[in-house]
């Protein structure tokens, strides 16, 4: 006891204990009870540091205080708030496999799915340690009240406890930085959730997420429903019509959508010593009668990457200027998405099927927003399978799916995320059985290898629905979600392309942003190659119109391609535009055809330019109005019913589509029950045969 007491008499002890005893604790946490995706020795290194300086500055407090009572009652006060902020995410984590964001504590989404309920249910016999330290320090405190102990406890001097809090801020900046060396731009694209907490720890990752929800509830407080005119205003006088020879003829097909992962335009038809890269792609995008093809098609993403592109694709608005809109906004904002529309309209079931976690890109909680009935995350697929970078390789993928995909009614409406197609372009000899290129860029080089290891993937994919009868009763629509090489890669693929990488300038780094889009309709014979200008803002309208479904009333940003009235002007997410004639670059104009800069005063067209800019701007902003101040739950079309989240469950997803086949017993139109109630896997192609 003599000893404690003379421990007691040294602050620097009592914090060093505390701080030990909670860095192990969270320590604890990261590695049984979280799984945050470490890799390598730095992402390790981070993981270990990074409850420090936090935990630091709330745990000095204590330091300030002159007298040992009060003093250690404030510690125990930063002690328990800390932990309770480790536990809260600890429970939470064991039901959702995610953390807790201030949204779902204030009881918007997720929790109201019961975990209150259910949480004592989720305690492990180890939560003991986590509040051993708790207990202990309340009942010495309360020792040394009850038995009335006088210590005469040193205070620590003000510099010092100053300098302990100056030192936790500065080695929160050191943490950030390895952080943003090994992952940039960390914060601003917070791509996911377990991101934050692997790389800044669980309260940071609590800190901004409590900054963002009330930057954005602010906003969103005043905004009003008369705000929402100037887009609707907007985006009516800019809807085309659709073609009427195009208008439904793909009506009642199941829709298939084929994302592929940082897929360019110049990989069609492109050659390696002699081979094709992707000829099964080829072979879609060549057929000019089943296949509407498009070769002046641009990425629009921003740092949302694959998020933006979904988002485009799905809610034909535009993502943010930073960061993702699937993960700043995503969890609570009204949409009106391509599942919710086809579904109210042609009766459309609809799923997606990825092979990375269902949190990243926050897609679990978005998913439900945009009304997917189904997702089928990595937690559906065997976990036998390699994983590659981002997500299990895209061959399991599409071959793993079937099973799911054959018990969803038809029509349906589904997306195949692929990913083995990811920078760093990962490749080993047994899966990429193709010659790399030689540019002495590894990325550049490898980038042909995935891509022909993802036509391979479909091929096999082509292969089962063809045979199983799907292919003919379906439409496909496949595009390229955005680069794959990046700008200061570019150079490097210069000579390969044909270019001249001394003079190799901004203008080439836009023509770069074309990835294709194509609409394969078997039996249709009115395809070929389109030529004119279109982003992936368009595409929802143009889906919609082919299926038969009209989209005047719903507020989309983008005009249906094959429409004679679409516009041709593709807004890039900075401002920068292309249109057939003109790319505006940064405020320097080029010809579009053959990528001379032209003064645009001289040509006479300065007018005609800063028009289109003002149109592109305006465009972009009004799309961030709807998004930011969440405007849309102030607009719901006639005949179409805002979505419900909770009506989407995406546990137990199996059962829950085949309890509806025999609910619907003869009238059960999936796959497997037009199959006589058998499964259709049988028709998979194994790896050999499809490989030449
Ligand atoms: C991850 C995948 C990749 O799930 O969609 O996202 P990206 O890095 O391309 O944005
Ligand atoms: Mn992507």
């Amino acid at each position: 006891m003599n000893r404690i007491k003379q421990g007691l008499k040294n602050r620097w002890n009592i914090l060093l204990i505390a701080g030990i005893y909670f860095w192990a604790k969270t320590i604890l946490a990261y590695y049984i009870d979280f799984s945050l995706g470490v890799e390598g020795w730095i992402q390790t290194a981070i993981l270990w540091i990074n409850p420090i300086a936090t935990m630091l500055l709330l745990f000095s407090s204590f330091l300030y205080i002159k007298k040992l009572k009060p003093a250690l009652i404030v510690l125990w006060l930063a002690d328990l708030l800390n932990t309770l902020v480790l536990y809260i995410n600890i429970i939470y984590y064991r039901e959702f496999t995610d953390f807790v964001t201030i949204k779902s504590i204030l009881g918007f989404s997720k929790v109201s799915e019961g975990i209150s309920g259910s949480s004592l249910a989720l305690m492990r016999i180890h939560d003991i340690f986590y509040w051993l330290d708790i207990f202990l320090l309340l009942a010495g405190i309360i020792y040394l009240f009850v038995k009335k102990v006088d210590i005469t406890s040193k205070p620590v001097k003000k510099t010092a406890a100053v300098a302990v809090s100056i030192f936790s801020v500065l080695f929160f900046t050191v943490n950030l930085s390895v952080s943003e060396a090994n992952r940039p731009q960390l914060l601003q694209r917070t791509f996911d959730r377990n991101y934050l907490v692997k790389y800044l720890g669980l309260d940071t990752f609590t800190a901004v997420d409590g900054f963002n929800t009330a930057k954005a509830n602010e906003v969103r407080a005043n905004a009003s429903s008369g705000d929402i005119n100037d887009v609707l205003n907007y985006t009516k006088s800019h809807y085309a019509a659709p073609d009427e020879s195009k208008f439904g003829i793909a009506k009642n097909r199941n829709i298939i959508v084929l994302h592929l992962e940082s897929f360019q335009q110049f990989l069609i038809n492109m050659k390696v010593d002699g081979h094709e890269v992707t000829p099964f792609l080829n072979s879609l995008y060549n057929d000019d009668q089943q296949t509407l093809s498009f070769d002046n098609f641009f990425n629009q993403v921003g740092q949302g990457k694959t998020s933006d592109a979904e988002n485009m694709l799905e809610t034909g608005t535009y993502g943010l200027t930073q960061g993702s809109l699937f993960t700043q906004l995503g969890s609570d904002n009204t949409f009106q998405a391509a599942p919710a529309i086809l579904n109210q309209t042609e009766g459309y079931s609809s799923a997606v099927f990825h092979g990375n976690v269902g949190s990243f890109w926050n897609r679990e909680d978005v998913y439900k927003n945009l009304g997917y009935q189904n997702f089928f995350d990595k937690s559906y697929f065997s976990s036998d399978d390699e994983t590659l970078g981002y997500g299990i390789l895209d061959k399991d993928l599409l071959r793993e799916s079937v099973s799911h995909l054959e018990h969803l009614q038809q029509p349906f409406y589904t997306k195949f995320l692929t990913v083995t197609n990811h920078t760093p372009y990962l490749t080993d000899n047994s899966n990429f059985d193709f010659p790399s290129l030689n540019t002495g860029d590894e990325v550049v080089d490898n980038y042909v290898r995935t891509a022909h290891y993802l036509d391979q993937s479909l091929e096999q994919f082509f292969t089962y629905l063809k045979a199983s009868g799907i292919y003919q009763k379906s439409i496909f629509m496949i595009y390229g979600d955005h680069y794959g090489i990046s700008d200061t890669n570019n150079p490097d693929l210069a000579e390969t392309l044909g270019k001249d990488k001394a003079s190799w300038d901004s203008y080439d780094n836009a023509m770069l942003q074309r990835v294709p889009l194509m609409f394969h309709i078997p039996g249709y014979t009115g395809g070929g190659v389109q030529h004119q200008y279109g982003g992936e803002i368009d595409v929802l309208p143009t889906l919609l119109h082919l299926v038969g479904v009209d989209t005047k009333n719903y507020v989309q940003f983008g005009s249906d391609l094959l429409s004679e009235n679409h516009d041709q002007v593709v807004a890039f997410r900075n401002g920068d535009f292309v249109t057939p004639q003109y790319t505006e670059l940064g405020g320097k104009t080029y010809d579009t055809n053959t990528g001379e800069l032209i003064d645009s005063q001289a040509a006479g067209i300065e007018t005609e330019i800063q028009n289109e800019q003002q149109n592109v701007k305006k465009e972009l902003e009004l799309s961030d109005k709807l998004n930011e101040e969440n405007l849309l739950r102030f607009y719901t079309p006639e005949g179409f019913t805002a979505v419900d989240p909770k009506s989407y469950n995406y546990k137990n997803l199996d059962q829950q589509n085949e309890d509806k086949e025999k609910q619907l017993g003869a009238k059960s139109t999936s796959i497997f029950s037009e199959n006589n109630d058998q499964t259709t896997i049988n028709l998979y192609p194994t790896d050999n045969s499809t490989e030449e």
